[in-house]
Order: structure tokens, then C-alpha cells, then sequence
């Protein structure tokens, strides 16, 4: 019945469709008992508000008094930005613009790294696209917004039930005179692990199409040799290529050499060659001093002669010093987020910044008041995350010693929890450096990381010492990561990996020293879609889910799946995704433009013999009843 529907419809008739066609066009579901999507979203509402979402369970509650978040109105139609002068000019003539102004341009991170690094990742899409018209409008002269990337992706799809394509279209939507913005790792796409080249390749054309115009592109270990596949298909997009080099150790402490100015000077010189527009900084855990910002900024100008966006994180309570100093010698542009996503692991606060600086010769040319009004929609939008918050007091020197990145951090503080560990944080902390120097004192960003916090979290759990670690005639086993890791299948460090630690992870097998790409086969790409179509019942696969699938292939079905069950719950309202609803709440959800479903819980009835409970609803002003197991 569904092929027939399908064949017969005018929009397939004319070639335009793709699964979004399919998913957004209910008549093709009408003949049946597959259910069609305000059925599928009650299904969902009914099971949260019968069992809870697993995720927030046990964890702190949004603020009873909370209201709902609205975003600012937009004060004008958006202003020609940066977004104009890519189109119109190119790439290279963006990275010139910026070079030549005075004004310090600033990105707001707060929609990727600033819930990455707060919120465990954990924001939903409707909040981002509900605002960005506001930041059209009434922030035009932003250099960019960061969006996309990074852990982002697979979070989307994973815990969020929604997909990160359809995302980065609605944002770029509604912000068409603003520059898009994404973290990209490189050879590890948006993943953990190294991709064969041509998919690393489709990816980024995915990306460049859909919507992202800057491409942070770093490598985990400051490999530029890794770099170059991902770094060549950005520059082939049309878009900007931003060459990253990560900021770690003291540059200024003679016994952490291994990473002084001529290291950092001669990374970004191999990232100009490589075809870089603009040097990014990236200084992920928050390390970069203020006086050492003043040298190393002045030096990648004079020698270098890039552009510079830099980034940090405000963990050490430095961020904003260490911003304002960069600022004075000369950085380009540079990362904040929106107040109420500010600070301790995430950036440095924007309103700040702009406040720093107004009235000097580094005026951002940012409206005070457009930031402070947009920061109030985010403290609002931020209760509704109650559940993701980490604890976090304060800002601490602490990171100087273990220097995990800002998104890392809170996310391995829970993982320390479920194993048991909170109460011994500071030990992790103390591991997490005792992992890095065994090591050999290496660039800590996803993924490599994520090897250190797995070890560390080892060495505690197991009351390991570094001594034990090392000894050759202690046998022991590691995980996956490391020796993943050890094997080179992540790149190589500077110098290499310290040979004992490396025999003794590899058990004498031979580690690879050259590119992990290099021993990739390339994926076949047609044939991988034709048998995801037919894993899938025969879906249509369109490009952007193909990319989905070959970064996360179970994550991926996984979601698929839950899609098939549940429906476009990306529409829902952040509390009622989380907390479902309670009998005589009632919820408008715009599941297409347009389209809207006023749906009112009337009331949770009693569960039958097989444990299933009706739940009974008003949709559009009838009644509508659906059955979900009770599981409580
Ligand atoms: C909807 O809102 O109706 C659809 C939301 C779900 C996204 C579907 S799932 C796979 C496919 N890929 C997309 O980008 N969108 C659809
Ligand atoms: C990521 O790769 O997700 C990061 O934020 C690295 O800093
Ligand atoms: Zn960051």
C-alpha cells in the first residue's frame, strides 16, 4: 500500500522527493495501521509521561516557577553580514576582510561548544532555531556562530532523537546573513576514529551544502600530515577553511619545551602550506595564559601572516584575561558565548568582552543590548536542562595540572560517577596528568582525550600507580582506546610514542607511523546505501543520511528505528521531550510549517493485564487515546 501511495504521488512523480518528503508527507501512511506522525508524537508524550525519560531520571529538576523562554523580536530585517561577502567574494576574500579590520570579530559558540561544555551536549534544536532570527536581526556583525560539529552530531541522533542535518538546515534558514560555523576533527570526521578518505571527503561535502560556511578543522595530535584530506575538501567546497593548531602544555615553562613558540609557529606555517585562509587557535582546555597569549598571538601574526580566531575555555576563571590580552596583540577574531552559557568550562562570557572593549580601538561593533537580551532567552532555555547541569561551583587553577579540554571534562566527572568515583575526582585529576606525561606528553582534544580519561579512569578504579603502569614485568591489559591509539591509528605525536610504554601496550605487534587513511580502503559508497535501503524496508537514502550512517552506523538505525515509532519529536518543547506531560497540560507543536497539533493530556487510565496503560488526549479539539507500557 505504501508503494502505491508513493508511486502515486506528485511529488515523487516529479523526482523531487527524499525521506524528508516521506517523513513530512502523511498521506502516504493513511491506507494503514502504520501510524501516522500525531499518533507517533502522542505515542512518544504518552510513554515519557507514563515512565520518564531515562535519561533525567534521579537527576535535579527545571525550577517549578520556570517560564517558558522567548526569543527577542527581530528589531529589523538582517543586515548583510559575513555570510554576503562568502557568497559574493569567496573564501579568500573573507580571510582578507578579516585581516584588515580593527574591530575584534567575535563567534558565539553558545549553540555547539557552550552546551557541549555546560550541558553534556544535551540541546535540543528547536531552541537553537527559535532564536536565530534574533541573532540575524539584532546581531548582524557577529563573525560567525558556531553550531554544528563536534560532539554535537552524534549526541543529535543518539540522545536527542533528532537528526543534525535537518538542524543545520533550519539554522542556517534563519540566519541567512550569518556565517555557519562547525568543529571538525579532521581524518575523525565527527567521530572517534579514523574514516576512510573518501568518506571523510563526502562529509564535508555534506556539510558545505547543507549549510556550514567555517570549517574548524584540528587534529588530536596536531598532525598536519592528517590534516590535509579534510583540509583539501574544505578549500574544494567554495567555503573557509580554517587550519587549527591546539594550544597545550606552558609555553612558557622551559620543561614543557616539547611545545614552546617555534612548535607553535612551525604548525601554523605547515597549516598555511596546506592551504589554511584563516589559523585557528584552539586552546580547548583553557591553558593559554595571558602573558603567554601576548607572545604567542604577536609571533603567529608576524610569521605567519593568517588571520587568527582563537578559542578557549574559561575553566582556570583566565579566559577573559587571556581574550583581552590576545585582543592587544592583535588576534582577529575570537570565540565567546552568550552570558548565560558562559563560563567555568565553556567560553569566556561575550557580553563582557564586548563591554571590555567598547570605546576602544577594538570595539566589536556588537549592540550590548541585542547580547543582553538574547543571554535572557538562554538563562530561560537553560532551566529547562536542569538535568544535564554538572555541579560545577566554580572555576579552578586545578586545570593547569590535569589539562582535560572544556568538553571533556564534565563529561568524564560523570563517567567517574557511575563508576563509583566521584568522591575521588582529585585523583582522577592527578591520573588523568600521570597518564599524559606516561605518554608523553601529548595534545589532549577528542580523541585522543578520550584515550587519557579512559586510562586514567583505569588507573583509579584499579589503584594502578604510574609505576605500576610502566613496569615491563607487570603484565596488564588496556583498553581498547590505547592500544587503538598505540597501534598509531589516531596519527603520531610529535617525536612519536614513548617505546617502552608503546611495546608493552602493543605486546610486540607493529605499530603503523604513517597516515591511518593510508590503510583504508575506500568505502563503496553506492553499495552501502543500497544495503541501508534495504536494512531499512526499502527507504529512500539521500546523502546527508548516508553520512549519518557511515560516521555512526548503529546510532544511526538505532534512531531510525526509534523514528519509525515515535515521529518528528524534535518539535516537542524541551520540557515536554523530558518530562512528558501532566493531565490538563496542554502543548502546541508545529511539526511542519504551518502544521500544528494542540494536544491536551486529559488523563493516565489504569493499566491492563499485558501492563499496558491508556493514556487519553485531545489533538486538535478530539479526542485521540494511545496504549504504552507502564513500566514504573
Ligand atoms: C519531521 O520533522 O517530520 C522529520 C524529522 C526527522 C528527520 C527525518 S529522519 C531521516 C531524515 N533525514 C533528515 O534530515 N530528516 C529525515
Ligand atoms: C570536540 O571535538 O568535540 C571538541 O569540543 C574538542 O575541543
Ligand atoms: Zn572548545
Amino acid at each position: 500500500d505504501f508503494v502505491i501511495n508513493l508511486l502515486k504521488h506528485p511529488v515523487f512523480l516529479d523526482d523531487t522527493y527524499t525521506t524528508k518528503f516521506i517523513d513530512t508527507t502523511d498521506d502516504l501512511f493513511t491506507f494503514a495501521k502504520r501510524q501516522d506522525r500525531a499518533t507517533r508524537i502522542l505515542t512518544y508524550l504518552a510513554d515519557i509521561s507514563v515512565n520518564g525519560h531515562p535519561e533525567t531520571a534521579g537527576r535535579p529538576l527545571p525550577p517549578a516557577q520556570a517560564r517558558a523562554p522567548i526569543p527577542p523580536a527581530p528589531k529589523a530585517p538582517p543586515a548583510p553580514g559575513t555570510r554576503q561577502l562568502l557568497e559574493d567574494q569567496g573564501a579568500q576574500a573573507v580571510a582578507d576582510w578579516m585581516a584588515a579590520q580593527t574591530q575584534l570579530l567575535i563567534t558565539d559558540t553558545t549553540m555547539r561548544d557552550g552546551h557541549q561544555s555546560l550541558l553534556a551536549t544535551r540541546m535540543r534544536s528547536i531552541d537553537m532555531i527559535r532564536v536565530a532570527p534574533s541573532y540575524a536581526a539584532n546581531l548582524p556583525q557577529l563573525f560567525s556562530v558556531e553550531c554544528w560539529g563536534g560532539a554535537t552530531f552524534d549526541v543529535a541522533y543518539r540522545f536527542l532523537q533528532e537528526c543534525p542535518w535537518q538542524r543545520l538546515r533550519d539554522i542556517r534558514a534563519k540566519m541567512p546573513n550569518l556565517m555557519t560555523q562547525m568543529l571538525l576533527r579532521a581524518s575523525n570526521g565527527v567521530g572517534y576514529t579514523n574514516y576512510p578518505d573518501n568518506v571523510v571527503q563526502f562529509f564535508v561535502k555534506q556539510a558545505a551544502e547543507t549549510g556550514v560556511d567555517v570549517f574548524r578543522v584540528f587534529d588530536s595530535l596536531n598532525w598536519v600530515e592528517n590534516m590535509r584530506v579534510a583540509m583539501d575538501a574544505v578549500i574544494d567546497s567554495g567555503k573557509i577553511c580554517e587550519g587549527t593548531v591546539c594550544y597545550t602544555g606552558n609555553m612558557l615553562d622551559p620543561d614543557r619545551a616539547k611545545y614552546d613558540l617555534q612548535y607553535y609557529v612551525k604548525t601554523a606555517q605547515d597549516l598555511k602550506a596546506a592551504g589554511a585562509h584563516v589559523l585557528g587557535l584552539k586552546d580547548m582546555a583553557g591553558l593559554l595564559k595571558p602573558p603567554a597569549a601576548r607572545i604567542l598571538i604577536k609571533a603567529l601574526k608576524e610569521e605567519v601572516g593568517l588571520p587568527i580566531h582563537f578559542h578557549t575555555h574559561d575553566t582556570s576563571g583566565m579566559g577573559g584575561a587571556t581574550i583581552l590580552a590576545a585582543a592587544d596583540a592583535g588576534v582577529d577574531a575570537v570565540d565567546c558565548a552568550m552570558d548565560a552559557l558562559s563560563g567555568n568550562t565553556s567560553q569566556p562570557t561575550l557580553g563582557s568582552v564586548v563591554e571590555a572593549l567598547a570605546q576602544t580601538e577594538r570595539d566589536t561593533g556588537l549592540d550590548i543590548g541585542a547580547v543582553r537580551a538574547i543571554s535572557n532567552y538562554w538563562e530561560r532555555v537553560r532551566e529547562s536542562y536542569a538535568a544535564f547541569e554538572s555541579g560545577l561551583q566554580s572555576p579552578a587553577s586545578e586545570v593547569y595540572l590535569h589539562e582535560m579540554p572544556g568538553g571533556q571534562f564534565t563529561n568524564l566527572k560523570s563517567q567517574a560517577r557511575s563508576m563509583g568515583l566521584e568522591d575521588r575526582w582529585h585523583e582522577v585529576a592527578q591520573a588523568y596528568a600521570d597518564v599524559n606525561r606516561m605518554f608523553g606528553d601529548i595534545v589532549k582534544v577528542t580523541p585522543s582525550s578520550k584515550v587519557v580519561g579512559d586510562m586514567a579512569l583505569m588507573m583509579v578504579s584499579q589503584n594502578l600507580t604510574p609505576e605500576d603502569v610502566t613496569n615491563p614485568d607487570r603484565d596488564m591489559s588496556f583498553p581498547d582506546s590505547v592500544v587503538d591509539m598505540m597501534r598509531g591509528n589516531l596519527g603520531q605525536p610529535p617525536g612519536g610514542w614513548p617505546q617502552a610504554i608503546q611495546d608493552k601496550v602493543l605486546k610486540g605487534e607493529a605499530p603503523i607511523t604513517d597516515r591511518p587513511g593510508a590503510h583504508l580502503e575506500p568505502v563503496d559508497l553506492e553499495e552501502v546505501r543500497a544495503k541501508l535501503s534495504e536494512e531499512l524496508d526499502g527507504k529512500a537514502i539521500d546523502d546527508e543520511d548516508l553520512n549519518g550512517y557511515l560516521m555512526y552506523p548503529r546510532v544511526f538505525t538505532d534512531y531510525m528505528a526509534r523514528h519509525e515509532t515515535y515521529g518528528p519529536v524534535r518539535t516537542l518543547p524541551t520540557r515536554s521531550f523530558f518530562y512528558g506531560m501532566e493531565p490538563g497540560d496542554e502543548i502546541s507543536v508545529e511539526i511542519d510549517p504551518g502544521k500544528t497539533l494542540e494536544i491536551r493530556l486529559l488523563t493516565l487510565g489504569e493499566t491492563d493485564e499485558k501492563g499496558e496503560m491508556k493514556v487519553f488526549f485531545e489533538l486538535n479539539g478530539q479526542p485521540r487515546q494511545v496504549r504504552v507500557p507502564n513500566r514504573k
